[in-house]
């Protein structure tokens, strides 16, 4: 299922492939007397006449769509195909209308004479073929197949029920043993439910990768993850040169923090011979890609200091942060509307347990779909889920069409709320929040290293095995009899993780992270997204407010919400490379990231002393 409203999902549809470098946002109605050739304001007026009337008829089916979904995620009943029928029929919908052969023609005629035209209407027109490229009414039965193959996977996926010594658990309950639990045995079964619904998945997403390829072929692109990689400007090779390069970056960070883990995690279960690669149960995240629970920092508890405010506080926190820096408040309807907590256990029906944000008629509506428990991972996680919302409403404006309503790119909407999550477990914010004690002293090392086993481990994860796993599935053709085969050697080159035991193809572990299967081909949005928010938290850290990027304090800081208000009020109608150049002085680079935990490889490779590296 893509469920194109939905966080950075949004920008899927939304965003244009631009090759027009512009950052205006001009009103289009103003300007057709400023152009020389004489027939240019009558083909500016007729190209936004086309605008209009297209986006007028795509907020409607756009909204209608995202309503069906909404349901469809938050009430998912077994056996009752009610909301995934509404589902389709509302995404065949608005198919059929992104996809018109008649919408493409007269968005193709524009652009043959796009020099006529202004740059904001360029970038639509560009929005209107990309959106197109997903659903093209050429090929409308592979289209129909791949919505009615996309809400069945979902629901498979999220109405799966997680068994654990024959009792029902949920994602939140499996999270919670890999975070707490010390004995391997129960970790190893924990580990090994978690991954069970994905023998449920496979031929589902098989069936996906056949359907999106064929879909976007028929528009000239060369494969589905070629198609998404177009929406930065760049082709697949490109991008996955650029994860490469973000992945080598980080590598000697990474060789040293897998080295540690390795012997602390060895120590901590009472396992004599060090494992030259790291089990997959030992970690405390269901694929190894935030370690951070393996460092308590004293002092800096989070999860106790949480705990006791409840789910709601820090929904409400994460709110108060914001709004602090001078956004407004949440509209009321964001709580009346939102799905924030977990289901009673004695629900009748599941809820997609996955964190997300939803835009849901490209105006007022935003909403948020969370399981939410009061503990640091949650905490961070609201706080990123906040930054689309805020981002959805700050480039709800009136110099932003809603065909452009969209981040600068995609990881630049990942980016905010990421950034905003880190700023908020930073010591001087949590002493200002009195959620931990001034006066305590903490150690700023071990402070470093919980950060580095969550932003850091990410990196091989995100740039090397999601994004190379996704590569080979969509433009490599990659063979049904390897899909398992393929995913764990990634996961040994790049995170030096091996399964507990055999995986054989009967499993198809990819799957069981969710992004596989409902947000296809663009995992790399979050390695780009956790580069660009180093990025811009060493400038505002360095140049706004003049402190240590390790210790800051962004709340109540109006400047600072002035900066990030300035790169989200354009939306998608910003060309990301000069806003990342305007913003910071800087091109896209790993630079700031690696300076921010430059002071842990020493400390490091002083722990790892001895120690045999394998990776
Ligand atoms: O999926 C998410 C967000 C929703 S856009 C919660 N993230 C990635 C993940 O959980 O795998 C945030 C960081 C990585
Ligand atoms: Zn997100």
């Amino acid at each position: 299922m893509k469920r194109i409203f939905v966080t950075g999902m949004t920008a899927a549809i939304l965003l244009s492939c631009s090759t027009q470098k512009t950052t205006s946002t001009t009103d289009t109605t103003s300007t057709t007397t400023q152009t020389q050739a004489p027939e240019a304001p009558d083909l500016k007026q007729q190209a936004q006449t086309f605008i209009d009337n297209y986006s007028k008829q795509f907020q409607q089916l756009y909204t209608a769509s995202a309503e069906a979904e909404w349901r469809s995620n938050t009430h998912i009943v077994e056996g009752d195909a009610t909301n995934a029928a509404a589902t389709r029929r509302a995404n065949e919908a608005l198919a059929a209308f992104t996809g018109s052969t008649e919408n493409i023609q007269q968005a193709r005629t524009f652009m043959e004479q796009k020099n006529q035209l202004d740059d904001l209407q360029v970038k639509q027109l560009e929005a209107i073929l990309y959106a197109a490229a997903n659903n093209p009414q050429t090929v409308p039965d592979v289209v129909k197949a791949r919505i009615k193959a996309e809400t069945e996977q979902t629901e498979k996926l999220y109405g799966y029920d997680y068994k654990l010594n024959g009792k029902s658990v949920s994602t939140n309950d499996i999270d919670n043993i890999l975070k707490n639990e010390k004995d391997v045995k129960k970790r190893l079964a924990a580990w090994q439910t978690s991954k069970e619904v994905g023998k449920n998945l496979r031929e589902g997403i098989l069936n996906l990768r056949d359907l999106r390829n064929k879909t976007v072929q028929s528009l000239g692109y060369d494969d589905y993850f070629s198609y998404q990689a177009s929406d930065y400007d760049m082709s697949r090779e490109e991008m996955m040169s650029l994860m490469q390069k973000i992945n080598e970056e980080l590598r000697p960070l990474y060789r040293e923090l897998h080295t540690y883990a390795r012997y602390e995690l060895a120590k901590k279960y009472g396992v004599k011979q060090v494992p030259d690669y790291l089990p997959a149960h030992w970690l405390p995240n269901r694929w190894g890609q935030d370690w951070s629970p393996m460092v308590e920092v004293k002092g800096l508890d989070l999860d106790a200091a949480l705990k006791p405010k409840g789910e709601e506080w820090q929904v409400k926190q994460a709110e108060r942060f914001y709004v602090s820096l001078g956004f407004p408040n949440l509209p009321a309807s964001f709580y009346e509307k939102s799905s924030l907590y977990p289901l009673p256990a004695n629900a009748k029906y599941k809820k997609n347990n996955h964190a997300s944000a939803w835009h849901m008629n490209l105006e007022d509506d935003v909403r948020c779909l969370m399981s939410v428990e009061p503990n640091a991972e949650w905490y961070e996680t609201t706080h990123h889920e906040l930054g689309h919302i805020y981002y959805y409403m700050t480039y709800t404006n009136p110099d932003v069409p809603v065909l452009l309503r969209g981040g600068a790119n995609r990881a630049y909407h990942e980016g905010i709320g990421s950034l905003m999550g880190l700023a908020a477990m930073q010591k001087p914010f949590l002493a200002n929040l009195n959620l931990i004690d001034k006066n305590a002293k903490t150690d700023e090392i071990q402070t470093l290293l919980k950060e580095a086993l969550s932003y850091v481990t990410f990196i091989p994860f995100s740039a090397g095995v999601m994004s190379e796993w996704e590569h080979d599935f969509y433009a490599k053709n990659l063979p049904a009899d390897q899909l398992n085969k393929r995913w764990w050697e990634l996961v040994k080159k790049y995170q030096g993780i091996v399964p507990p035991a055999e995986r054989g193809e009967q499993f198809t572990d990819a799957t069981t992270k969710t992004h596989i299967n409902d947000d296809p081909a663009q995992y790399y949005d979050y390695a780009m997204s956790y580069v660009i928010l180093f990025q811009l938290h060493d400038h505002i850290a360095k140049n706004i407010l003049k402190q240590d990027p390790h210790a800051t304090n962004y709340y109540g800081n109006k400047e600072v919400g002035n900066f990030l208000r300035d790169i989200m009020y354009p939306g998608a109608s910003a060309d990301w490379r000069k806003m990342l150049k305007d913003k910071t002085g800087e091109e896209l680079s790993a630079r700031a990231m690696v300076a921010y935990f430059q002071p842990l490889i020493d400390y490091l490779k002083e722990q790892n002393k001895g120690r045999k590296y394998t990776i």
